[in-house]
């Protein structure tokens, strides 16, 4: 009998899908090529009649599957995978689930750099908005785990997305949807540019409006995924030429301000995240907000009370005359780009940068430019700390430390009064600590005991 689904990976989204399975009275066993992947423990309590496979399977598993449901670090180049799609047994991930339970609006959001902002943003609209508002995806909770925690359901759905979740994803059919920007991320997993942006570019797959950015030509909805009567909103860092797009132009005032078409809504001196980067997240956030009916009153004022997320080019203090600075959510190069230009940019001084982790196959000679103009000295930690410097050596100094401790050791001694010292890795964190949050406290922690 052929009616098992086979829940592929066991951490936070592999826990609520069996969770979900479970609920359904639908019959299910679990595979993860860890050893000791963090859900064991809870899944052997709560299922302990589910068959589960760590590292290795049984060559007959896919006899009695019906279907393989993905956690969004499965790559699908397993070989289990490959065998299933053989088999044509189907494939699909958590965000299929949840599209096939979920009636109200869904608002998708992706992107290489700025995503969780916008989520939030959106979500803290929404509710502000007087809406029940799921916030959902990438950036934190497992859809499936919030859905079953809210049976009455809820008005909207906010949901960010990963192109390793999109990859997986074809009956979503937003309301709204947005790729914010695309830089190379992820090309160890995606292995080309090309196939990482045509998995961002899945979220536009029957979304009734597609919000882009007019900066980043891939952000445009590509013909094979736009829906024919699909509403296209652009936004972007010129003077919106329709009166239904958005972008800055100046006011009566000579104030720079976020504009609808030609109606300026609020000038950037009153947001309160920093940096022309978050401008653009707002005026995404604002295009989102009007697909939903949110009032611009609304959208205003949540702008001028956010003043960012964690980890997101935060200060952590100022000590001697440095500021010292965690972005520890920049995993990727072009993440850390922004970070070096944006704040280099509004510095009397110069910058010292601690970079360095697992570099995912992003091309570190797109820092070159960057760093020349604004970095002092380079203080590299993790893996890949040697590509690093290869990258950069005959541009910047740079130095070697063998823990993020001695990594602020060395930037404090680098730093000179007006420098700011930025921890932003270009990298991801996992080969020195459980994920970008646990790096950028460690480093507020060593930052605050200087
Ligand atoms: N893994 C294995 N073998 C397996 C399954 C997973 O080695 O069989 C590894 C993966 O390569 C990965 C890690 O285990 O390094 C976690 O994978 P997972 O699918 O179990 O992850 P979850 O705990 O379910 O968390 C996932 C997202 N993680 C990833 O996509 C890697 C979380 O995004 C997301 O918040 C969560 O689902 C809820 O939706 C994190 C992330 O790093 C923040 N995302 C990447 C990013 O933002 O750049 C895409």
């Amino acid at each position: 009998m052929q009616n098992m689904t086979l829940v592929m990976g066991l951490g936070q989204t592999g826990l609520s899908i069996a969770r979900y399975l479970h609920a359904h009275h639908m019959p299910f066993a679990v595979f993860d090529t860890r050893e000791t992947p963090p859900g064991e423990a809870l899944l052997r309590q709560l299922y302990p009649e589910a068959p589960l496979y760590l590292k290795t399977y049984p060559s007959n598993v896919c006899d009695n599957v019906s279907r393989l449901i993905c956690s969004p670090g499965v790559s699908l180049d397993l070989a289990l995978i490959h065998e299933a799609r053989l088999r044509n047994i189907p494939i699909e991930g958590d965000i299929d689930c949840l599209a096939r339970e979920v009636g109200a609006p869904m608002v998708a959001i992706t992107g290489t750099n700025g995503k969780s902002t916008v989520t939030y943003l959106l979500g803290e609209m929404a509710q502000a908005a007087g809406m029940k508002t799921a916030v959902a995806g990438n950036i934190g909770a497992p859809v499936l785990e919030v859905l079953l925690d809210e049976p009455d359901g809820f008005d909207v759905w906010v949901l960010e997305l990963s192109s390793f979740q999109l990859e997986l994803t074809s009956r979503l059919c937003p309301t709204a949807a947005t790729v914010l920007n695309i830089s190379p991320d992820h090309l160890d997993r995606h292995h080309s540019i090309q196939a990482y942006r045509a998995a961002k570019q899945r979220v536009y797959q029957g979304a009734q409006t597609c919000v882009f950015n007019r900066d980043d030509v891939q952000t445009k909805p590509d013909l094979n995924v736009l829906e024919d009567d699909a509403v296209l909103i652009s936004y972007g860092s010129d003077e919106p030429a329709s009166p239904n797009d958005w972008g800055l132009r100046y006011d009566a005032h000579h104030e720079l301000c976020l504009a609808r078409g030609e109606i300026c809504m609020v000038p950037v001196k009153a947001i309160s995240m920093k940096g022309r980067h978050n401008w653009m997240n707002a005026l995404a956030t604002c295009a989102l907000a009007e697909v939903l009916a949110i009032p611009i009153d609304i959208c205003v004022s949540v702008l001028k009370t956010f003043s960012g997320l964690p980890h997101r080019c935060q200060n952590v203090r100022v000590l001697d005359d440095v500021t010292w600075i965690n972005d520890s959510k920049g995993t990727n190069v072009g993440a850390t780009e922004s970070a070096i230009t944006g704040i280099g940019s509004s510095t009397t001084g110069k910058l010292v940068l601690i970079a360095g982790g697992q570099g995912k196959g992003g091309d570190f000679q797109a820092l070159r430019q960057p760093v020349s103009t604004y970095v002092r000295h380079v203080v590299l930690i993790g893996e890949d700390a040697k590509l690093l410097d290869d990258a950069l050596s005959d541009v910047v100094h740079i130095h070697h430390a063998a823990s993020l401790q001695d990594a602020v050791k060395q930037a404090q001694l680098c730093a000179k009064a007006g420098d700011v010292v930025l921890l932003s890795p270009a990298c991801a964190s996992f080969d020195m600590f459980d994920n970008f949050n646990h790096r950028g406290d460690v480093f507020t922690a060593l930052v605050n005991a200087l």
